[in-house]
């Protein structure tokens, strides 16, 4: 079996940098009856809408198993664990909270505590209750109002025991995806929409800042964004322009306005019907200061011009990942030290997920994802020459601990270091869970030993 290794200084390897394993609410619960409607149930019923036409009711179970699941976490000898929290397993549609929902993640914080490892949490992780999407979603900004006091209901019960809140989850994804690409739920294909949502869901982040920072004064706050670094499909000046624009539309667009109050230039170049409307104070708002930056990587993007705009260009060459992504670490280097240049330091950095979608095959009990394992080990030393770099990263956190309910592609595709038989829901640890765990373990000892000298 490959090992998994890193530069013998590396920062990575010393007891203040964070090492986790990362899930969200709908991807794994279940338990779909003891909270509200998302919009993915919705979606999920929806033909068509999901590959092989599966939904979230039953998923790995998690709400039912999540006291194995923590033991599953602490046998990997990691520090830390990110999860998000179901907004309808906590508020009801009528306003009211439910207490028992609360009462699970309130569980799972101090489980994890007893073990020692610290709770990273997620406050929206794409499944909005149904009860609001019926009253325009991220279309009305009373949405981002009812995030702030959502929010202030977690932060309430799990205080400072919590060591990071992230407000919102990849919002590139609740927009673009969403409401302008039609690809997840609630499945709107509109442009207007998609610049509208970025914006009441950016609204909500800042919102949501002071009530988190009001009831848990001593954990860090912030975001999680996805980035993707944009290249031309050639070396065309109309190419080059169109991957510059792809940068500015999807990685831009959600970092800029929390560091600099502003939208990228490109806001402009949109037909003024296309434009968000954006209330006075709104950039104010959304503009606070965070205390770190969670980033999501996966691979890089290819843009051509179109006219005068940009067109993705899928990748054809292997490697590629089952999901059809490219496997390129430099690029997790790349446009991390390029924002930097850009918008200057960059707030401390969690990388809140990395991973990797591959054809697992289980035999005699085992999964022998070599591939999973380069993986890591490429993505991992690329996080170190982003320190080298100068970009201040403090975390790691591996997609996904369980293979999961992948959105609209189902459960065809398998991200987990641990194998999760959707049937009988046993778990296996993967080859590159096997791996990572003996990188974990190892570092963990040594940093021990360290500091007893
Ligand atoms: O599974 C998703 C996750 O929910 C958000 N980030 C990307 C992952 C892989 O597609």
């Amino acid at each position: 079996m490959k090992k998994i290794s890193l530069p013998e200084h590396s920062e990575l390897l010393s007891s203040e940098f964070i090492f986790g394993v990362a899930t969200s609410s709908f991807q794994i619960e279940g338990a779909a009856d003891q909270r509200e409607p998302s919009i993915w149930d919705t979606f999920c019923q929806q033909q068509g809408r999901i590959k092989d036409g599966s939904d979230g009711l039953v998923a790995c179970e998690h709400v039912l198993r999540w006291r194995d699941d923590v033991d599953l976490i602490a046998s990997l000898g990691v520090d830390a664990y990110r999860f998000s929290i179901a907004w309808g397993r906590v508020i009801r549609a009528n306003g009211s909270i439910n207490e028992e929902g609360l009462a699970f993640y309130v569980n799972l914080v101090d489980a994890l505590a007893a073990l020692g490892i610290s709770a990273h949490v997620t406050l929206y992780h794409w499944d909005l209750p149904q009860y609001l999407e019926d009253k325009g979603g991220w279309l009305n900004r009373e949405t981002a109002h009812k995030f702030a006091e959502y929010a202030e209901v977690v932060a309430q019960a799990l205080g400072d025991k919590v060591a990071s809140y992230a407000t919102l989850n990849e919002p590139f994804c609740s927009a673009y995806l969403s409401y302008e690409a039609g690809i997840h739920a609630p499945g709107v294909k509109d442009r207007k929409k998609g610049r509208q949502a970025a914006h009441n869901l950016l609204l909500a982040h800042g919102l949501a800042m002071p009530k988190l920072r009001k009831h848990a004064p001593n954990a860090e706050h912030g975001i999680v964004l996805n980035f993707s670094p944009c290249h031309p499909a050639s070396d065309s000046a109309a190419d080059r322009n169109a991957a510059a624009m792809a940068h500015a539309y999807h990685n831009l667009w959600y970092l800029q306005p929390i560091l600099t109050g502003n939208y990228p230039d490109l806001l402009e170049r949109l037909a003024a019907h296309e434009r968000p409307e954006v209330a006075p104070g709104d950039m104010q708002i959304i503009s606070q200061p965070i205390d770190f930056l969670g980033v999501n990587y996966y691979t890089r993007t290819v843009f051509r011009d179109k006219n005068d705009w940009f067109s993705d260009v899928p990748p054809t060459e292997p490697p590629l990942t089952t999901m059809g992504w490219e496997i390129y670490p430099e690029g997790l280097t790349e446009v991390l030290t390029d924002l930097q240049h850009t918008l200057g330091k960059l707030p401390p950095i969690y990388i809140t997920e990395n991973g990797a979608a591959f054809p697992d095959e289980v035999v005699n009990n085992r999964v022998h994802d070599e591939a999973r394992i380069d993986y890591y080990n490429g993505h991992l030393l690329a996080v170190h020459r982003c320190i080298e770099k100068g970009v201040e990263v403090r975390g790691y956190f591996a997609w996904s601990l369980l293979d999961n309910f992948e959105w609209a592609e189902g459960y065809t595709q398998r991200f987990g270091i641990v194998h999760v038989d959707f049937d009988s829901q046993q778990r296996i640890l993967k080859d590159s869970g096997r791996a990572l765990r003996q990188f974990w373990q190892t570092r963990k000892l040594h940093t021990q030993v360290a500091e007893a000298l």
